[in-house]
């Protein structure tokens, strides 16, 4: 019997399937290994029915969307997590997550976490930054702090939880959930590889209308590479960049001092934040590394 659902967890090559009733544990039919394809969670499926508990990952359905790291399809609103301090923000892998997310056309939220360690009220100018750009919250999984406000942003969406190891995303998800059982529960997983290299990302129902998704173990977010620009330009990504980018005399404005360029006027007179731009030009000069490597490819096999 043929079945429709969602891929709710994957461990170790079986998938968790939610169908309207119940939910089935499942592996994936041999052919999407031949054809490299990997279901992921939040897929939805179609699975066929071999007892009450069991059955087989038949077909994958259109994705919405879908990601390497953290390996999930299908999202409405990433959060990306950020701790006021331990481990201190990096912009530049905030910034890598935020492009990658952009370009799938995915929402972001910033979730700023440890607010109760932070020094003074706004912490060190991070926040200010990103609260220009993306909506965005600052809480604390030890006091519940803004826990309400970051439900409220989330609304009724399926939002995955993304940032570096030790921001606080399995503590938050805990709060919004009313466990306290989740780190634990992740970290023994058994996942045949290592013990800190867990794939296991799940999906979790609220009882506030949003399903939640944990995606633990990065300790980099590495998602966005210059290819996945493909022909479009990388100032799009950047909202700040895009908006003051039209004002340059150029169309193909690179945004790197070129004569009559905006974004660099912008960045002078304290627009644009020094560390957004320089994760811009670093970026830049990936994707076009990356573009240029992608062509002389193609050129010597012609
Ligand atoms: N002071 C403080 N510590 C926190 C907060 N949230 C998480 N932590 C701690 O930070 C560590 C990492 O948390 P965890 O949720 O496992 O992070 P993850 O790797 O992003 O899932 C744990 O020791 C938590 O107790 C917070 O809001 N304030
Ligand atoms: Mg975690
Ligand atoms: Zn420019």
């Amino acid at each position: 019997m043929l079945t429709r659902g969602t891929i709710i967890k994957g461990i170790a090559g079986f998938y968790y399937v939610k169908t309207a009733d119940a939910l089935y544990m499942c592996r994936a039919r041999g052919i999407f290994k031949k054809e490299g394809v990997t279901p992921l969670v939040g897929d939805e499926v179609v699975i066929g029915i071999q007892d009450a508990e069991e059955g087989v990952v038949d077909e994958i359905l259109p994705r919405r969307n879908a990601f390497i790291r953290p390996p999930v399809a299908n999202i409405d609103v990433f959060i990306a997590v950020v701790a006021t301090k331990d481990p201190a923000p990096n912009p530049e892998i905030l910034d890598r997550f935020l492009v990658t997310a952009e370009a799938a056309g995915v929402a972001s939220i910033v979730c700023f976490n440890k607010t109760d360690l932070r020094d003074g009220a706004v912490g060190d100018g991070t926040e200010a930054i990103y609260a220009s750009l993306y909506p965005t919250v600052p809480v604390s999984a030890k006091t519940g702090e803004g826990i309400d406000g970051l439900k409220a942003l989330i609304g009724d969406r399926r939002a995955a939880f993304a940032g570096v190891s030790g921001v606080g995303k399995s503590s938050l998800i805990n709060r919004l959930l009313l466990r306290d059982d989740l780190i634990t529960g992740t970290v023994s997983e058994r996942t045949g590889r290592g013990r800190h290299t867990t794939r296991h990302v799940e999906i979790f129902d609220t009882d506030f209308g949003a399903a939640i998704c944990d995606t633990p173990g990065y300790s980099a977010f590495e998602g966005w590479s210059g290819r996945d620009t493909g022909d479009e330009r990388l100032d799009a990504f950047f909202p700040e960049i895009g908006f003051y980018g039209e004002g340059c005399r150029f169309d193909d404005c690179r945004h790197t001092r070129e004569p009559g360029c905006a974004v660099t006027a912008a960045l002078d007179a304290g627009l644009i934040a020094a560390s957004r731009y320089a994760s811009y030009v670093r970026m830049l000069a990936e994707a076009e590394r990356n573009t240029s490597e992608y062509r002389m490819k193609k050129g010597s096999t012609r």
